[in-house]
C-alpha cells in the first residue's frame, strides 16, 4: 500500500520534472523468427519494417512510458543466444518474444525461457513474455501459450503489481500482434512500473 502512493508521488514528480528521468536497461530475447526487431523498430520509428535476422546486438536507447530504456536486441538463432549472458549483467528488464504462431517451435522457446528464468543472476528480473503474431488467425490463444511455455509455474499473479509489493520475480504473459500494433504497449506499462 505504502509502495503504491510512493511510486505515484514518484510518478507524478518525474512527470513534472522534478525528479530525473529513470533510466532501464531492457534485452529483447526470444528463438529467431519471433519478431524482437520488428517490434524495436516499431517501437523506435512507429511503423513496420523489413528485417534481415539479426546477426549482431544492436542497440537503440527509446523513450517509453516517460523511461529512458536501453535496449538491446539480439539475434535469437542457435550462435547468436550463445551471447546472451554476455548482455544480462545488470538488466533491468527482459522482454521475451515467442512466435504464437509456430507451435512446432514452442518447446525449444521454452527451453530457452527456462534456461533464462533459472539464471541466479536474473532471479529478481521482470520478465515480460510476448505471445506475438496474434494476427495470423492459427495462432494459439493465451491459456494455450501459458501452457505450452511451461509458464503456470512460474507466473505472478495480476498484471499490474508495483515495484516492490512482490515476493517473487514478476513474468506476465502479453499477447500481441506488432504488425497490427496491439498488445505489447500493455506489456511496457507493466514494466515500466516494475523497474
Ligand atoms: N504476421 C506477423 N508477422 C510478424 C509479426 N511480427 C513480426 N513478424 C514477422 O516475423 C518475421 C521475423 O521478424 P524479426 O523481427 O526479424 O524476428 P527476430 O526475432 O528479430 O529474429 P532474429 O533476428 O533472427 O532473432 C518477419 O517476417 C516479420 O515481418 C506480427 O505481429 N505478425
Ligand atoms: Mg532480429
Amino acid at each position: 500500500m505504502f509502495g503504491g502512493i510512493i511510486s505515484w508521488f514518484t510518478d507524478l514528480f518525474r512527470s513534472l520534472g522534478l525528479l530525473a528521468q529513470k533510466r532501464a536497461k531492457i534485452c529483447f530475447l526470444g528463438l529467431d523468427n519471433a519478431g524482437k526487431t520488428t517490434l524495436l523498430q516499431m517501437l523506435r520509428d512507429g511503423r513496420l519494417s523489413l528485417n534481415a535476422p539479426t546477426l549482431y546486438p544492436n542497440n537503440e536507447e527509446l523513450q517509453i512510458c516517460g523511461i529512458r530504456f536501453r535496449t538491446f536486441d539480439l539475434g535469437g538463432h542457435e550462435t547468436a543466444r550463445r551471447i546472451w549472458k554476455d548482455y544480462l549483467t545488470a538488466v533491468d528488464g527482459v522482454i521475451f518474444l515467442v512466435d504464437a504462431a509456430d507451435r512446432t517451435r514452442f518447446e525449444e522457446a521454452a527451453e530457452e525461457l527456462g534456461r533464462l528464468l533459472d539464471d541466479p543472476a536474473l532471479a529478481k528480473v521482470p520478465f515480460a513474455v510476448l505471445g506475438n503474431k496474434i494476427d495470423i488467425p492459427v495462432a494459439a490463444s493465451e491459456d494455450e501459450l501459458r501452457h505450452s511455455l511451461g509458464l503456470y509455474t512460474h507466473m505472478t499473479s495480476g498484471k499490474y503489481v508495483n515495484k516492490g509489493e512482490q515476493a517473487v520475480r514478476p513474468l506476465e504473459l502479453f499477447m500481441c500482434s506488432v504488425v497490427k500494433r496491439m498488445g505489447y504497449a500493455e506489456a511496457f506499462d507493466w514494466l515500466a512500473k516494475l523497474v
